[in-house]
């Protein structure tokens, strides 16, 4: 019997690729999508998915919209990818992104209790909610130490999750997931920012890059395969949490030259560093240990940062060229 998947943001760059991979399974998809005043589907126009989703519009912050939403779709799986996810906006927007990546987990995990116990949940965790590091590899039992009210907002969001599966038995899972990017990455994130940003100086309509803290290191991989990681998740028969990652960390410093490197252009020739983009709180150093994924999902990361890099830089090379 096919199965359904309800996605709340969907029209995000996790959710664009979530989507195609569960339309490709057979899948009935429902996309919860919040009202904006411009184009929002973009991503999903990119993938080719767009005429082939059931849109449910809503918002994470109200929670008759979430409501109505689960007992329309009364779905197999849902996926909670929607959230405010930009750390730095998160200090001048500290109330929504507590509310919209905190409370709304909530708004959803009540709903599934009352209206459709059946099913299956995913819930979108972070890295960030490791901030300050404990370990020097964080796995499953590394103590939490968010560093920004993103990541505070986000460990509410993760402790709801396990409480309702441990107080009303629901298949309900987390994954925390490590940074992973894409083509389809939003603009403002430091890997887009770079690769657009090397695109277009190569292409002379940019003289220069500035950035913020570039000694910061991350476990980057691609988003294409972690919304595998996410859908192993909802299809084993006990819910559980599971870090995934790649078992790398990189600084942006070295990030900046993989992706100049790409176009022929030395990144320090360009890169000038701004105090504007350094934040309050800095989480200076990432590294996951998916050993348990791998273990208990059969899931490996397939494309390492190099190839993401260039393959992110070969799609902004066109794009800016077409503009
Ligand atoms: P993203 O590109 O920023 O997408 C976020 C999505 O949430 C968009 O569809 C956005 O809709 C939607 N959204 C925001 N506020 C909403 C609201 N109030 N109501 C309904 N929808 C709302 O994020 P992503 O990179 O795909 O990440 C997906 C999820 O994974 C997020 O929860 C993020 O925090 C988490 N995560 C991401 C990473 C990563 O490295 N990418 C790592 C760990 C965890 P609009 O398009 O209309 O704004
Ligand atoms: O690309 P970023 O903005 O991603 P960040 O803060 O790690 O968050 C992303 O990954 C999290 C998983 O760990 C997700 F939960 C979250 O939703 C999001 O997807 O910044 C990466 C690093 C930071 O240390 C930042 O300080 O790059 C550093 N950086 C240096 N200069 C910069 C810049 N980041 C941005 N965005 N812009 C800069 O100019």
């Amino acid at each position: 019997m096919t199965k359904s998947a309800l996605i709340t943001g969907i029209t995000g760059q996790d959710g664009a690729y979530l989507a195609k991979l569960l339309l490709d399974k057979g899948y009935t998809v429902y996309g919860f999508v919040a009202r904006r005043s411009s184009d929002s589907r973009w991503r999903l126009r990119e993938m080719g998915v767009e005429a082939d989703i059931v849109y449910l519009d809503g918002d994470m912050a109200d929670a008759c919209s979430v409501q109505r939403a689960v007992i329309q779709a009364k779905p197999d799986e849902i996926y909670n990818l929607a959230a405010q996810s930009f750390v730095a906006a998160s200090w001048n927007q500290p109330v929504t992104t507590g509310i919209v990546d905190g409370l709304g987990v909530t708004h959803l995990l009540e709903a599934i209790r009352q209206f459709s116990p059946h099913t299956r949940f995913y819930q979108a965790s972070t890295s960030e909610m490791f901030g300050l590091i404990q370990a020097e590899q964080q796995d499953e039992n590394t103590p939490f130490y968010p560093r920004s009210p993103y990541g505070v907002a986000k460990l509410y969001g993760h402790w709801i999750t396990v409480n309702y599966r441990e107080s009303f038995n629901l298949h309900a899972s987390s994954g925390i997931l490590f940074n992973h990017e894409s083509p389809l990455r939003g603009i403002e994130f430091v890997t887009r920012k770079v690769t657009d940003a090397a695109a277009r100086i190569k292409q002379g309509k940019q003289q220069e890059l500035a950035l913020g803290n570039i000694d910061a290191k991350r476990d980057w991989g691609f988003a294409g395969d972690y919304v595998e990681a996410m859908w192993l998740m909802l299809q084993q028969d006990k819910p559980d949490d599971f870090v995934v990652a790649t078992g790398v960390t990189t600084t942006v410093r070295e990030m900046c030259r993989i992706a100049f490197d790409h176009v022929g252009l030395d990144y320090r020739d360009f890169v000038k560093i701004d105090p504007a983009f350094f934040r309050p709180a800095e989480v200076e150093v990432l590294l996951g240990n998916p050993a348990k994924a791998q273990r208990v999902l059969g899931w490996k990361p397939k494309t390492d940062l190099d190839t993401l890099i260039r393959m992110m830089m070969d799609a902004d090379m066109k794009r800016v060229a077409k503009e």
